[in-house]
């Protein structure tokens, strides 16, 4: 079956696609980690894509050398999550990734509903910090799920939030677990960067040209 091609909105993934957060993420866990003693590299950075916090404390406690109680593991996560706060006030527009803001404008005036898919608890403030809130007719995010991705929920609360059909939007993502998302809302996905190399996704591109975004609508 040929593949859709004409969508009525788009829902783009934050961190990793609109902006350049990882470097951020990786330091504040890997200044927490150091702090208990367990064992953090880029490699595992990169599996915490997409994943909620609290998952993310799971899978940097696989190399955990004893057991930690649900009490320790919020610790945790709300430490790491004050390091990343305080390193978020460093961010600004210029962390935007390049074509982002040509890619809103085109899609504004093509009349293409715009809506932020992501799992981060921290979306508003690093929109806010950006200056890309006003831009966004729907936000989803971590502070409106139960379940995170891979789980379709923050997708599908955007589309209804966009009065779309899953059927009618494309999702944009960096992350495996986004597109396996994606795929589970219904809906077709262009997978960029880290996850560009996923086949199941509906498009593939490297590095995102998002002028070449037009063509979907
Ligand atoms: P927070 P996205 C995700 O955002 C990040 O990719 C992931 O690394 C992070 O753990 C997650 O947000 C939760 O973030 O701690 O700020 O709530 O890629 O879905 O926009
Ligand atoms: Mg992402």
């Amino acid at each position: 079956m040929a593949k859709k091609m004409h969508f009525k909105g788009i829902i783009f993934d934050l961190d990793g696609v609109i902006v350049s957060t990882d470097e951020y993420h990786y330091q504040a866990w890997k200044e927490v980690s150091d702090e208990y003693g367990i064992y953090f590299d880029y490699e595992i950075n990169e599996r915490l894509r997409g994943v909620s916090r609290m998952e993310s404390v799971d899978i940097i406690m696989e190399k955990a050398e004893r057991h930690y109680t649900e009490k320790e593991k919020t610790d945790f996560a709300t430490r790491k999550n004050n390091v990343y706060r305080r390193l978020l006030s460093g961010l600004s527009s210029r962390d935007i990734l390049p074509g982002v803001e040509s890619a809103l404008d085109l899609l504004a005036q093509r009349g293409v509903l715009l809506a932020i898919g992501s799992s981060s608890k921290n979306t508003p403030v690093i929109l806010e910090r950006i200056g890309l809130a006003e831009r966004f007719q729907a936000i989803s995010d971590g502070n409106h799920i139960s379940k995170s991705k891979p789980d379709p929920e923050v997708f599908l609360l955007a589309a209804n939030r966009l009065k779309l059909a899953p059927e009618d939007c494309l999702v944009v993502e960096d992350a495996v677990a986004g597109v396996t998302a994606a795929l589970r809302a219904g809906m077709a996905v262009l997978a960029v960067g880290s996850a560009s190399q996923d086949k199941r996704a509906t498009f593939r591109a490297l590095d995102l040209s998002f002028s070449d975004l037009i063509k979907f609508f």
